[in-house]
């Protein structure tokens, strides 16, 4: 994929009032739908929403609202519409023979445009471009000359929507189970990492987009983790040794954000980078307190966190910048429906230290006292048990050593397994 200047595209939003969605939640998902939109490049110049009774298969809205909104976009001089509700292939492509030179896009396309635009690791980018191109599959028509306007997203990149026209569906496909083939090395590479890893008590950071958890990550451990004021500043994951106490020390990730309606098919292909969530012993799960929609981030996270079946796991609630909110009575709402979070300001390292806290007595929970004997004909597991354990007794005897051990419950199975 080439990189390509991306030019400030004037765009249009539109946001359907359907179903449970009433207007003043659209209005919202068009406020966020216009953050995004800035991130790719783009600069907003108007925002419509209409209330539908039933969605129109060819086009989403009516054919009259069509034409309207395709007039308006020409009357503001809008290259781009997007709409917050996906369009189908062939709403897509009845709106590009409609708008003729203008590019219309859902939000699906437009988070996508963002991640391709951020992806800086060869894994990011492999992972980018595959959720691309299963994206682009079932979008391909045969109308070459508009698969640019179709795929492009913001800005203009002829470079890529000329390779894009020359490739047919075999190609794309035969470059699909390529980039998986790469992805399963990647992981292949990554589970040999983690094997060092698996002795830690392991703990992710997860949340919304710009929550704040590059910014905890690099307070907590030192870290130089990107921070930025915009949406997917991080694609990829980073790990840290964390002290929470004198003697225990946890290993913290940070990774990926989430957002509303993140595309299926990114979930899908960043499964390797959100591995070390998938394996973490413990979630922690980062809010911006300020934000007057976070139980609505919460409801994204724990969908996302469902949908690679990490919904089930420990986890620990983190209200962050709460050096925002000057409102007592948000901060009591806030309390009432987060009643065991912890409140923190990452930005000004305020509470660090009850974050570290609480942690440290989920994982003390976590962690097992067994007695296990042990041959000295298996000194292979008398090292990894001095290694990655605390022994908090020893007793020789003619054939072995008895050890009292303490450590991570899942980590103490595995010894015992070994023992068996
Ligand atoms: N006021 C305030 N701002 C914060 C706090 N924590 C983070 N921020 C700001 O929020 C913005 C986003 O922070 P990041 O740490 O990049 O957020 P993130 O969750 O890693 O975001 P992505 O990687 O983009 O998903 C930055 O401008 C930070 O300076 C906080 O406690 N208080
Ligand atoms: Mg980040």
């Amino acid at each position: 994929m080439q990189e390509i200047e991306i030019k400030l595209e004037k765009a249009l939003l539109v946001g359907v009032i359907h179903g449970d969605v009433d207007e003043a939640a659209t209005i919202e998902h068009l406020d966020e739908l216009e953050l995004l939109a800035e991130t790719a490049g783009a600069k907003v110049v108007g925002q419509i929403t209409q209330r539908l009774k039933k969605l129109n298969p060819q086009f989403l809205v009516g054919k009259g609202k069509a034409d309207q909104i395709v007039g308006q976009a020409k009357e503001l001089d809008a290259q781009l519409i997007i709409f917050d509700d996906d369009l189908s292939p062939a709403q897509a492509k009845n709106f590009m023979n409609l708008s003729e030179d203008l590019k219309v896009i859902d939000r699906s396309a437009l988070i996508l445009d963002i991640f391709r635009q951020h992806a800086k690791s060869r894994e990011a980018k492999t992972q980018v471009e595959l959720a691309h191109l299963g994206y682009l599959l079932p979008r391909l028509t045969r109308q070459w000359t508009h698969l640019e306007r179709q795929i492009g997203g913001i800005g203009t990149r002829s470079g890529m929507g000329e390779t894009q026209i020359e490739i047919d569906r075999r190609l794309i496909r035969t470059r699909i189970s390529k980039l998986k083939k790469e992805l399963e090395k990647i992981d292949q590479e990554r589970t040999v990492q983690s094997k060092g890893r698996q002795t830690y008590f392991r703990t992710a950071l997860v949340g919304y987009t710009n929550a704040g958890k590059s910014t905890i990550m690099n307070a907590l451990s030192g870290a130089d983790v990107f921070v930025q004021d915009q949406l997917f500043a991080t694609l990829d994951t980073t790990i840290r040794q964390v002290e929470v106490n004198d003697s225990q020390q946890i290993l913290l990730s940070d990774t990926v954000g989430f957002v509303r309606k993140l595309p299926h098919d990114l979930v899908a292909s960043f499964r390797s980078t959100l591995k070390e969530v998938v394996d973490a012993d413990l979630l922690l799960v980062v809010l911006d307190a300020s934000s007057p929609h976070v139980s609505d981030h919460f409801k994204t996270i724990n969908n996302v966190l469902d949908e690679i079946d990490a919904g089930e796991k420990r986890s620990l609630i983190v209200l962050n910048k709460i050096d925002l909110v000057e409102d007592i009575k948000i901060l009591n709402q806030l309390k009432q429906a987060f009643p065991e979070a912890v409140m923190i300001s990452a930005l000004d390292k305020l509470r660090l230290d009850e974050l570290l806290k609480s942690v440290e007595s989920i994982m003390n929970e976590d962690f097992q006292t067994v007695d296990v004997d042990i041959p000295f004909t298996n000194g292979k597991i008398i090292s990894e048990i001095q290694n990655d354990m605390d022994v908090l007794d020893r007793e020789y005897y003619d054939e072995g050593v008895r050890m009292t051990i303490k450590g991570p419950s899942s980590k103490i199975q595995q010894i015992l397994s070994q023992l068996a």
